[in-house]
């Protein structure tokens, strides 16, 4: 697993080369609908196992994962021929894994040469195109990778809706407001010092409701402020609901907080947590997810360096968590890498 981390802070750290690898997809969205999302979800396990195995000289027990994932997806030569290409036996004894399991599979997915988390799994065949997981592990077997499943209850979330990895300002299925700057791979927001104006939203068009995950991959800058994933209260005051991390000087928490329309009243919800230590570098990953379950809104952090934490909240009386998903920055000079949604 060193060797997938190492090529995915290399992707990172070369933004040329994340461009040019993925000129030729135009920041399409790879996850429409519910109805399909689940499967290319789980027939990308298939080919990108072995593409995994590959890029990461994938040991025995790796190799052999891949090749049940293969059996899956029906992938079989995708798989060997990855083998071929990286990585000794191992990989190669995958693919056969793979041929084996030929028939009755969900259908496979059609790459489309980018690879947003590095992990050797190309977005459209990525069970979690968001987070690096090489050896696309599903425990429950739902096409969406454990990496990507709801941390306390796996069965809550069972496909990928959306996928945006920002290759292209979004602008087709998002709204702008003014902060944010959109550049190609990256959105950013702007970096400017200005209180309450500096904040901005990014919001899927899309409604949302009944019960989903909305997710976001972001790196800060040097400097303090908020940056996390919004989920609507449109019942209430037109207002929105974040998960939400506080970067400041001396420690990074995590909080669900609540706007009211254009940000000029803020209140917290709840008790915020210790995201990471302060000192964590700001080019780290950081993935910030909700899970709404009607009234109950579960508020989860990640880095790439092993620390997470968790808030949750239940909704009151005239506090409704459903409507548009979407990004959040207030005064911190962040690049949001993907934004996902589950169902
Ligand atoms: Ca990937
Ligand atoms: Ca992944
Ligand atoms: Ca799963």
């Amino acid at each position: 697993m060193r060797a997938v981390r190492s090529f995915r802070l290399f992707v990172l750290a070369s933004g040329v080369a994340t461009l040019v690898a993925c000129g030729s997809s135009s920041g399409e969205t790879l996850f429409e609908s519910g109805g399909t999302s689940g499967a290319a979800g789980h027939g990308g396990v298939a080919g990108s196992a072995g593409q995994a195995g590959a890029a990461a000289g994938a040991a025995g027990s790796e190799a052999g994962s891949a090749g049940s994932a293969g059996a899956e997806g029906g992938a079989a030569g995708e798989a060997g021929a990855a083998g071929e290409a990286g990585a000794a036996g191992e990989a190669g004894a995958a693919g056969e894994a793979g041929a084996a399991g030929n028939g009755g599979g969900p259908p496979e997915c059609k790459p489309i040469g980018h690879d947003e988390d590095g992990d050797g799994v190309d977005d459209a065949c990525d069970n979690c195109p968001s987070w690096p997981n090489g050896d696309q592990s599903d425990g429950d077997m739902d096409g969406l990778g454990n990496s990507c499943e709801a941390s306390a209850n796996e069965s809550i979330l069972s496909g990928i809706e959306y996928f945006e990895s920002w290759m292209q300002a979004p602008l087709a299925q998002w709204e702008l407001s003014e902060g944010y700057v959109p550049t190609q791979d990256l959105l950013k927001a702007a970096d400017t010092s200005c209180g309450q104006d500096c904040g901005a939203n990014a919001l899927w068009k899309k409604p949302l409701s009944g019960t989903y995950g909305a997710e976001s991959v972001f790196q800060k800058g040097d400097g303090s402020g908020w940056g996390g994933v919004l989920v609507a209260d449109k019942e209430n005051d037109g207002g929105w609901v974040g998960c939400l991390v506080q970067f400041s000087w001396t420690s990074h928490t995590l909080g669900l907080w609540k706007f009211t329309a254009g940000a000029t009243y803020v209140s917290q919800i709840g008790d915020s947590v210790t995201a990471e230590d302060a000192q964590t570098p700001s080019g780290s990953l950081r993935r910030v997810r909700v899970i709404v379950q009607g009234p109950n809104l579960t508020c989860d952090f990640e880095n790439d360096l092993g620390k997470s934490a968790t808030l949750s909240a239940k909704a009151g009386d005239a506090m409704v968590f459903q409507g548009r998903a979407g990004l959040r920055v207030y005064d911190l000079n962040a690049a949001y890498r993907s934004f996902s949604v589950f169902r």
